[in-house]
C-alpha cells in the first residue's frame, strides 16, 4: 500500500519532526502493509499554526466558493472510490463489497451533502431587530477512530470546511492510510493551503497534544468513552467547544405483533455488520418472553450463516477484548447459542459471529460496549419492562423498534433515551442528526445539525 512518509501541512507533504513511525497491519492476515510517521507535539503545533494562519482567509471565503471546493472534494473522492475501498479493506480488514458500499460510498455521500448545505445554508438570520451572523468557530482539532475510518473523517472535516473553519486531523493509528488518501483528495480539490492539515500519530502523544493545544477552538472527537471523558475535561478547563461521539449499547426492541423473523434477521445483520465495530449497533435485542425462544433460534441460525462473510476485528487487542466479553457473559450466566471465542481462521483477528441468550440487564455484556460481532438477547415481560431495559444503560446513541405498525413503534421510540431510532427497519439517512444522549456523547454530526457544531453566533442589534 502506498504510504506518505510525512505530514500534510500547509498544503504540502513535509517531513515529521521526529523519527517515530507506526506500522500499519492488515488485520485479515497480520501482514505489515505500510508505515507512517508518528507525529509529536511539535508536528501538531506546526499544523495548528498553519490552520490558524489560513483561518481568516477561509472564514471570509464566500460560502458558494467553499461549496465549490467541497463539491470538488466529493468528485475527487468519487474518482478514487475503488482505491478507497481497497485501502480500507487492507487496513481495517472489512470485506471488499462492504468497503465499497459503506466505507467508500458513505463519505462520498456525506461530502456531497455538505457541498449542497454550504451553498444553501443561511449563514445570516434575522430575529426581531437583530441580524444573527453564523460564524465559523475557528480552528478545529479532529480526532477520529478506525471503525469507519473515512466516514468519521469526512463527517467532521466536511461540515467544518463548509462552516469556514480550518482543521487539523489526527486519525486513528490503525487506519492512517485512508487518512493520507483523503489528504490527497483535499489537495486535488483545490482547498487552499493550511485549511486542512493531517498529522498521523499516537493518541496519547499527537492526539493529546492536539486536544490540549491553546490554538484549537473546538475539539471534535469520536472514540472510546474513556478518552472522550479526558478530552471533555481538557476542553472544560480551557473553556473551549467540544463535540464527543462515544460508545453505545443500543436496544433493538421487538414488540409483540412485529414481523419477528424480519426483525431478528435485520437485527443480527445490524450487529454483525463491520464485525460489530459500530458505535450505533443494536447490540441488545429485547424480545417478549412468549416469543423469546423462537427469536433465539432465529438469531442463532442467522448468525451461523454469517460465518466467513464478516471480516476480522481491527487488531489483537480488540480481539482479546471481545473474547474477554464473551467469556464474561458465559461466566455471568448467559447461554452461548452461536459463535464463541474459537476462530476457524489460522491467521487474522477473527471473531465468530456470536449470540448470547438469557442475558439479563445487570450482566456486564448488557451494560458495556463490546465492539465486536456479539449480539446479546434479553427477555421482557411487558412494554414498560422493555422500556426500562432499553433505557437502563449509561448510553443512548441509537436503537430500533419493531411493532405491528409504524405508529406503535414510533410511540415507543419517543420514550427511549437515545439519539436516533429506526422504526420497523427504517433506512439510514445521511442528513439526519447523529449523536448521543447520556454518556454516548455531546453534539451531533451530519446534516444541518452537524454543520451547527462548527458555527458560533454573533448578533447585531439595530
Ligand atoms: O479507542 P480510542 P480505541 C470504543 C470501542 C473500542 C474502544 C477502544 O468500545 O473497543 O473504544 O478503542 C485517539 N488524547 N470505540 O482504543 O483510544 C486515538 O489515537 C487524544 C468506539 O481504538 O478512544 C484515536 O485517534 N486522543 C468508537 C481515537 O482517539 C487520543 C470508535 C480513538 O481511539 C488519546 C472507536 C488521548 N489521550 C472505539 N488516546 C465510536 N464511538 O465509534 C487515544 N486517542
Amino acid at each position: 500500500m502506498k504510504a506518505h512518509d510525512g505530514m500534510y501541512l500547509d498544503g504540502a507533504w513535509r517531513p515529521a519532526a521526529g523519527a517515530d513511525t507506526i506500522e500499519v497491519v492488515n488485520p485479515a492476515d497480520e501482514q505489515v502493509i505500510g508505515r507512517v510517521p508518528a507525529g509529536d507535539a511539535s508536528d501538531i503545533d506546526a499544523a495548528v499554526r498553519a490552520a490558524r494562519a489560513a483561518l481568516p482567509g477561509w472564514a471570509a471565503t464566500p460560502p458558494a466558493e467553499r461549496a465549490a471546493r467541497l463539491a470538488a472534494l466529493r468528485d475527487a473522492l468519487a474518482a478514487r472510490e475503488d482505491e478507497i475501498a481497497e485501502t480500507v479493506t487492507a487496513e481495517l480488514g472489512s470485506p471488499l463489497p462492504f468497503s465499497r458500499s459503506v466505507h467508500a460510498a458513505l463519505p462520498i455521500a456525506v461530502a456531497g451533502s455538505y457541498a449542497e448545505l454550504a451553498a444553501t445554508h443561511a449563514f445570516e438570520e434575522r430575529t426581531g431587530n437583530s441580524t444573527v451572523l453564523l460564524e465559523p468557530v475557528g480552528v478545529v482539532g479532529a480526532i477520529t477512530p478506525w471503525n469507519y475510518p473515512l466516514h468519521q473523517i469526512v463527517a467532521k472535516v466536511a461540515p467544518a470546511l463548509a462552516a469556514g473553519c480550518t482543521v487539523v486531523l489526527k486519525p486513528a493509528e490503525d487506519t492512517p492510510l485512508v487518512a493520507q488518501l483523503f489528504a490527497e483528495t483535499v489537495h486535488e480539490a483545490g482547498v487552499p493551503a493550511g485549511v486542512f492539515n493531517l498529522v498521523t500519530g499516537r493518541g496519547p502523544v499527537a492526539g493529546q497534544a492536539l486536544a490540549e493545544h491553546p490554538g484549537v477552538d473546538l475539539v471534535s472527537f469520536t472514540g472510546s468513552t474513556a478518552v472522550g471523558r479526558r478530552i471533555g475535561a481538557l476542553a472544560g478547563a480551557a473553556v473551549k467547544r467540544v463535540a464527543l461521539e462515544l460508545g453505545g449499547k443500543s436496544a433493538n426492541v421487538i414488540l409483540p405483533g412485529a414481523d419477528l423473523a424480519r426483525a431478528v434477521n435485520v437485527g443480527v445483520a445490524n450487529v454483525m455488520s463491520n464485525s460489530g465495530q459500530t458505535c450505533s449497533a443494536w447490540t441488545r435485542m429485547l424480545v417478549h418472553r412468549d416469543e423469546y425462544e423462537q427469536a433465539v433460534t432465529l438469531a442463532a441460525t442467522a448468525a451461523a450463516k454469517y460465518g466467513d462473510r464478516i471480516g476480522p476485528v481491527v487488531n489483537a487487542t480488540q480481539r482479546a477484548r471481545v473474547r474477554g466479553y464473551i467469556d464474561k457473559g458465559v461466566a455471568e450466566g448467559a447461554r452461548l447459542v452461536a459463535g464463541g471465542t474459537d476462530s476457524p481462521h489460522p491467521r487474522g483477528y477473527f471473531v465468530s459471529p456470536t449470540v448470547l441468550a438469557d442475558v439479563t440487564p445487570d450482566m456486564t455484556v448488557a451494560q458495556e460496549e463490546i465492539f465486536g460481532p456479539v449480539l446479546t438477547m434479553l427477555r421482557y415481560e411487558d412494554e414498560e419492562d422493555a422500556l426500562r431495559i432499553a433505557n437502563g444503560t449509561v448510553y443512548g446513541l441509537s436503537g430500533a423498534v419493531w411493532a405491528a405498525d409504524d405508529a406503535a413503534a414510533a410511540a415507543f421510540a419517543r420514550r427511549m433515551e437515545t439519539g436516533q431510532v429506526d422504526i420497523n427497519g427504517g433506512r439510514f439517512n445521511p442528513l439526519a442528526p447523529f449523536g448521543g444522549h447520556k454518556q454516548s456523547g455531546v453534539g451531533r454530526e451530519l446534516g444541518t445539525h452537524g454543520l451547527a457544531e462548527f458555527l458560533q453566533t454573533k448578533s447585531l442589534q439595530f
